[in-house]
């Protein structure tokens, strides 16, 4: 049933744990960085940040309000969701995101929602699809880049990364052939790819850092932090745009009384 699409399509946003380490004694928030936010509205969409719940009681309501997915970066995944103990005693996740992302995602692929997914977002996806992880890309995959370039910069707006474009790919499409500089802001990379996921960039070390689902109408991947690029390669607000546009192409389903 096709209805009409809104003029600014609402785009669900995974937030994140945020703990206060300077007054350790207030709540823990639950929040995402603004730059996600801006790139989706000056993309043409509507942000809406979704808390963290386990409860699908509560998650589903907004869930059905949603366009379109955007599986943000954040901390680590937990490594047991790809069959592998942390390489250290604790691994650095929240089970409570972890839960709720898996929830909207799932449900997400199967209306086949069009889903973005940064940094963490883009390793969530390929695990999702069975794939697996390199938790330490220093210690897996020795010789390599530095993946946390801007990180030791402290600038999301670093482009110390060139990635090349796999060239039958939705991202090549997107931001047009060559290559595109990036940040490097992770410290785990792809491993294995998951059933139905191609890798569709790499570093020039051969570190994956995109992804396309296959056969599905878009899910794209991005293991660097494009929402902070859009200012100094506008090629990267492309992205968003895409995305967007994509919301608005997809068949909506009913919404009762809010449409
Ligand atoms: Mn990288």
């Amino acid at each position: 049933m096709h209805q009409p699409s809104r003029a600014r399509p609402i785009i669900g946003l995974t937030s994140g744990e945020i703990h206060n380490i300077a007054e350790p004694w207030s709540p823990v928030a639950f929040g995402q960085s603004r730059t996600y936010v801006d790139s989706i509205i000056q993309a043409g969409g509507t942000p809406l940040i979704l808390p963290l719940s386990a409860d699908e009681a509560v998650l589903r309501p907004l869930y059905e309000l949603l366009d379109g997915l955007c599986l943000a970066g954040g901390n680590d995944l937990d490594p047991a969701l790809y069959g592998q103990e942390p390489y250290t005693g604790a691994s650095d996740h929240s089970a409570l995101r972890d839960t709720t992302e898996q929830m909207l995602l799932r449900w997400a692929l199967q209306d086949r929602k069009p889903l973005l997914g940064i940094c963490r977002g883009m390793q969530l996806l390929n695990v999702e699809s069975g794939g697996t992880l390199h938790q330490e890309i220093a210690q897996d995959l020795p010789g390599t880049l530095d993946h946390n370039a801007s990180t030791k910069l402290k600038s999301l707006e670093d482009l110390s990364h060139t990635l090349r474009l796999g060239p039958d790919s939705k991202l090549a499409n997107i931001l047009a052939a060559g290559p595109i500089g990036t940040n490097a802001h992770h410290h785990q990379a792809i491993d294995k790819l998951g059933a139905g996921v191609k890798a569709t960039a790499w570093t020039s070390d051969d570190v994956i850092e995109a992804i396309e689902l296959i056969n599905y109408p878009y899910a794209i991947g991005i293991q660097a932090h494009p929402e902070s690029l859009t200012s100094v390669e506008p090629r990267w607000a492309k992205l968003f745009e895409s995305f967007v546009a994509a919301t608005r192409e997809q068949t909506l389903q009913p919404r009762g009384n809010l449409l």
